[in-house]
Order: C-alpha cells, then sequence, then structure tokens
C-alpha cells in the first residue's frame, strides 16, 4: 500500500495546481537602449521584466510595487482572468489606478490556457516606456501538440521539441522612440502631429540605429509611397529615419514638424553601435522561439536568412503548423516558433521590418552558429540568403509568408458555434479627426480620463462613454462586426475572451449579422476552422467578425493595439452580464 502511494505523489506533481508568487518592482531609469539616452521604466531593474511562468492550472500571483511618478496598472495579455474580471488591470473598467508609492495584489488562475501570454502597463502608452514582459505557461500533459507534423514524425526531433518547449528563447519584438510616451502625448496633441515615426525597433531590449541610404529607403519604400498617393492623393518623400512626410495630410496646417520633430523623431538619422542581440545555436537541430509583439505603435515582418520558419503556435493555441520564410507579428501577440538549425557554420540576420505604411524599418539580431560569444558579428561575413528588404518586401514574391487567416487551431474540437449568434454588436474603425480615432459607429471617443473614473465594472453610474449595453447573457454566442473605413489596419485586442475570426476580407462585411450572411451566402465567412485568438488585425478599409461565447460576467475591454490611437479614443467597454459579478468582487478591490 505504502508503495502505491509514493508512485501516486511522485506521479501527482505534473497535474496539481501550484501558486506561483511573483514581486514587479517598478522603477524609473536613464538609460540608452539603442544609444539614444532618454528616461524609460525598468522593472525588477530590467527591460523587458522578468518571465513570469506556470504549468497550466497554476495560480499566479503579482505583487506591483509602484516607485514611479506615474500611475499604472497592469494588464495580463491573452489571460482570460475567468471568474476574476476585477484582476484584469484596466484603469477606469476593473480597478483604480495603482498611484506613485502604492502596491496592488494580482491574483488569478491559468486554468484552461497554456502557450505565450505578455503582461503590460494599462495607464496611458506606459508599457512602451518599459512596464512590460511575458508570461509562459507550460501546456498540460494532455494538450494536443503538432510537433510530429513538424518532424515527420521523427522522434529524436519531437523530443527536441518538447523539451524545447518547457522554457522557450525569448524573443520580444517591442518599438521603441526618443521620448517617453507622455511626451509624445504631448506633441500629438499640441501640435496635431502624427506620431508614426519610431527610432527602431528593440529585441529583448537591444537593438542599435542604422541609417540605410536614401536611394535604399526610396527602394524598399516605392510600394508604400505608390499606395499612400492612390489611397490619398498626396504625394509624399521619405526621411532619412524612413518616416513618411504625413504633413500634407495631417497636423496643423504652418507648423514646420520637422523643426518641432515628430514624436518619436530624430531628424536627421545618426547611427549607433549599441550590442544587438545574438542566439547561439549550440548544436542543437532547432530552435523554439517565443516570438511576442511588445510594441505599441506597428506591426513587424521577420525573417531569418537562410532559415525556414513552422509557426506552431499563435495567441495560446497550437496550430496546424505552417512553414513559410517570412511572418507577420502583429502588435500584442505571441507566436512559437520553430527554426531548423542544421547548417554548420556562419552568423544569420534575422530581420524585424516595419509592416506600416507609415515608415520603412529595420533591426537585426543575429543567429550564430560559431560566433565568439563575446563579439557583435558585424567583422564576420553574414550568409546572404535574405528574403526581405528593410521595408518587408519579399525578395521572391513566390516565398511563403504567414498568412495569419490560415492559422487554424491544430486541435479541431477548437472550432466557434455555427449559426446564428444571440447577441450582435457592429463596430466601426475611423479616424473621426486630426488626433481622434473611434471603434464607435457614431464616432465617440473613449479619451484617457476615463482611466481615472470609477471602474464601470462595478460603477453605479457608468458615466464613461463608450460602454456597450448589449444584453449579453451567460452562454450567450456573441459576434462582434468590426468595418474598418480607415487606411490604417488597427491590431484589435479584446479582453476576457478567445474569439474565433470568422469573416475577414479587403471590403466591409456588407451584413447586418452573420444569420444575414450565411442567408446571402457570403463568401468570407469561414465558421468551419477559423483562427482562435485574442489580438487580430482589422485589414485597411475592410472587415473582421469576431464570435465568442458570452462566458465570462465582467466588463472587458475592446481596444486598437496601438497606444497613440487607444488614447486618442479607439476603445470600448462590452459589459457581459455585470450584475452577476458585482456582489463577488473583493471589498480589498472596491476600496483599493
Ligand atoms: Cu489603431
Amino acid at each position: 500500500m505504502a508503495k502505491y502511494l509514493l508512485l501516486f505523489f511522485l506521479a501527482l506533481p505534473v497535474y496539481s495546481a501550484v501558486l506561483r508568487t511573483y514581486v514587479l518592482n517598478l522603477t524609473s531609469s536613464y538609460q540608452a537602449p539603442n544609444g539614444f539616452y532618454r528616461e524609460m521604466f525598468l522593472i525588477n531593474n530590467q527591460h523587458p521584466g522578468p518571465l513570469i511562468e506556470a504549468d497550466e492550472g497554476d495560480t499566479i500571483s503579482a505583487t506591483v510595487f509602484n516607485n514611479l511618478q506615474v500611475p499604472i496598472t497592469i494588464h495580463f495579455h491573452g489571460i482570460r482572468q475567468h471568474g476574476t474580471p476585477w484582476m484584469d488591470g484596466t484603469p477606469g473598467v476593473s480597478q483604480r489606478p495603482i498611484f506613485p508609492g502604492e502596491s496592488f495584489t494580482y491574483n488569478f488562475t491559468t486554468e484552461g490556457q497554456y502557450g505565450s501570454y505578455w503582461y503590460h502597463a494599462h495607464m496611458r502608452s506606459y508599457y512602451q516606456d518599459g512596464i512590460k514582459g511575458p508570461v509562459y505557461i507550460r501546456p498540460a500533459p494532455d494538450t494536443l501538440r503538432p510537433y510530429d507534423v513538424v518532424t515527420e514524425t521523427n522522434t529524436t526531433a519531437t523530443a527536441i521539441l518538447r523539451a524545447q518547449e518547457i522554457n522557450p528563447t525569448p524573443l520580444y519584438i517591442m518599438d521603441w522612440t526618443k521620448l517617453p510616451t507622455d511626451a509624445i502625448y504631448q506633441k500629438t496633441i499640441n501640435y496635431g502631429i502624427d506620431p508614426a515615426c519610431i527610432l527602431g525597433y528593440l529585441i529583448n531590449g537591444k537593438g542599435r540605429v542604422t541609417c540605410p541610404s536614401n536611394e535604399t529607403i526610396a527602394a524598399a519604400g516605392a510600394g508604400r509611397l505608390a499606395s499612400f498617393h492612390a489611397t490619398t492623393g498626396v504625394q509624399s518623400k521619405f526621411d532619412s529615419l524612413g518616416c513618411l512626410d504625413l504633413n500634407a495630410l495631417y497636423g496643423y496646417p504652418g507648423i514646420d514638424h520637422a523643426a518641432l520633430e515628430a514624436p518619436g523623431y530624430s531628424a536627421p538619422c545618426q547611427a549607433t553601435n549599441t550590442d544587438r542581440e545574438i542566439f547561439y545555436v549550440n548544436g542543437s537541430d532547432w530552435i523554439m522561439f517565443n516570438v511576442i509583439n511588445m510594441g505599441g505603435q506597428f506591426g513587424t515582418y521577420m525573417s531569418i536568412d537562410g532559415h525556414d520558419i513552422w509557426v506552431l503556435q499563435v495567441d495560446g493555441t497550437f496550430i496546424r503548423p505552417l512553414k513559410v520564410k517570412q511572418m507577420y507579428a502583429g502588435l500584442g501577440s505571441r507566436y512559437i516558433i520553430a527554426v531548423p538549425t542544421q547548417k554548420s557554420s556562419g552568423v544569420f540576420a534575422i530581420r524585424f521590418a516595419c509592416t506600416a505604411q507609415a515608415q520603412v524599418t529595420e533591426q537585426i539580431a543575429w543567429l550564430s552558429y560559431n560566433m565568439p560569444t563575446t563579439a557583435q558579428p558585424e567583422d564576420y561575413p553574414a550568409t546572404n540568403d535574405v528574403y526581405q528588404d528593410i521595408g518587408g518586401n519579399l525578395l521572391n514574391a513566390q516565398m511563403p509568408t504567414l498568412i495569419e487567416a490560415a492559422a487554424a487551431p491544430y486541435d479541431e474540437r477548437v472550432k466557434p458555434p455555427q449559426g446564428p449568434a444571440q447577441r450582435t454588436i457592429h463596430f466601426t474603425l475611423n479616424r473621426t479627426g486630426m488626433v481622434d480615432f473611434s471603434v464607435m459607429d457614431n464616432g465617440e471617443l473613449m479619451l484617457p480620463d476615463m482611466e481615472l473614473m470609477t471602474p464601470s465594472l462595478w460603477a453605479e453610474d457608468v458615466h464613461q462613454g463608450n460602454i456597450v449595453e448589449a444584453g449579453i447573457k451567460i452562454g450567450d454566442v456573441v459576434d462582434l462586426i468590426i468595418d474598418n473605413r480607415y487606411i490604417m489596419p488597427h491590431p484589435m485586442h479584446l479582453h476576457g475572451h478567445t474569439f474565433w475570426v470568422i469573416s475577414e476580407s479587403k471590403t466591409s462585411f456588407g451584413y447586418p449579422s452573420v444569420e444575414a450572411a450565411i442567408a446571402g451566402g457570403s463568401s468570407t465567412l469561414n465558421l468551419a476552422n477559423p483562427p482562435y485568438r485574442d489580438t487580430y488585425t482589422a485589414p485597411s478599409r475592410g472587415h473582421v467578425v469576431f464570435r465568442y461565447v458570452a462566458d465570462n460576467a465582467g466588463a472587458w475591454m475592446f481596444h486598437c493595439h496601438v497606444n497613440v490611437h487607444r488614447m486618442a479614443g479607439m476603445g470600448a467597454v462590452i459589459l457581459e452580464d455585470r450584475e452577476k459579478i458585482i456582489p463577488r468582487i473583493p471589498e480589498s478591490v472596491i476600496d483599493f
């Protein structure tokens, strides 16, 4: 009997939920990650912040000490907060801000979720100043994994991927600006300057500013200029940082934008020689990367010279693996990828190019097979097998790139309810003024002062704008029909849920409901095997339809993940059977 008991307890830890405790100490600092000093924020003295890790089903407790001069909250992006909507970290929605000198503890379960997530400040745009970090949840033993598809059931290779899944190699992309985001916001609203200009990307907090020639920028940006002209009628040009001159289109006429320095801007371009990130292969035939776009401005096209990329997981769901030369990493989204590393020697560039029309800019990290671990590789001949230019344009149009609509869940049971929805909510994404962006059909804005108001999760008088009270009850199937009327694509994020992207195209949806679309024989609907996401980009002047099951009573934010768009009004709060959860909100949260 004792022997059996012992075996039972030995096997138990794999399945038993554990409490994982973290302390996040927020401070400000003066540093130059890409060669330009500025104030930035750190978590436990690092940027990005420390990894929060768990096994599926564990409980996470994270205590935040705010030693900054600004209020803050921490949102755990993609974590559903099932049954704990007050732990969602959205100021004005789920809690009051954590003011300087205060602390707050977030407690929540990871039950029913695995894979890659992240945490970030949800106050103002402060996560772009450094308040962000990864969350990784190791899948439960019985989760269906697609590794055999990638390895063609080679048991040695599958075992390598299973081993690397415990701790995939971090690859965190973040756009970086010359100025802190408060200063950028001031310039944006004071002068009506569009802040669409970054000082390059950082990879794992590292990067360098390079200054390509005017000819190189013009060649990589030719397509952007042509389509900008076609859609706006405006002839524009790029500056030395690869930023599109938007003066003729936005901003107060007569303002000298170059003299004021457009937000994030440093004209003319000055090259730096700070360290870039290097990944060492160390003899393994595969590297599994955890790719997270932690930026607040732009999506990224990523490729690795001379290497294929297998995309295995997107937004915390294993997909039917897709083998590509280039992948899109949208703002807020996560991608677990496996890269076959079977070269014998060489140093290969990992390229990150801006996806937006507004800027041509590239950052590089290195994949190294044989380089001394102390050196930056610029003196070594990089192998020339390049797939994309600095504008993210494929050098050979036949090369496969990641089509997000094709990223269907690997587990076929992860499928949307069929037929009509109980609730349909229509949103219109639009630019309604110089620095006004909206998700509402009537153009209403959700402005940042709502972050200081009584949280809409329990406010008696839900007085903020953009509260969507659609009568959603637990068990309802909900459709969000999202028509994008503007030329910019928007990465739309829904809190508290994972949704299926059941329709997408570069035109409007054209139906008042999914039921009408089914009856009308819509060609864009996909109820059979759609992507399962928490953040998804609504294409330029196109549409997406998100479907989810209301299983999480609360008040959930729905917003664009471009920080300046969200601050310019681009969000809403969707109430979901709120009365059911109000009696369960802890006093400690309401009184905080
Ligand atoms: Cu946006």
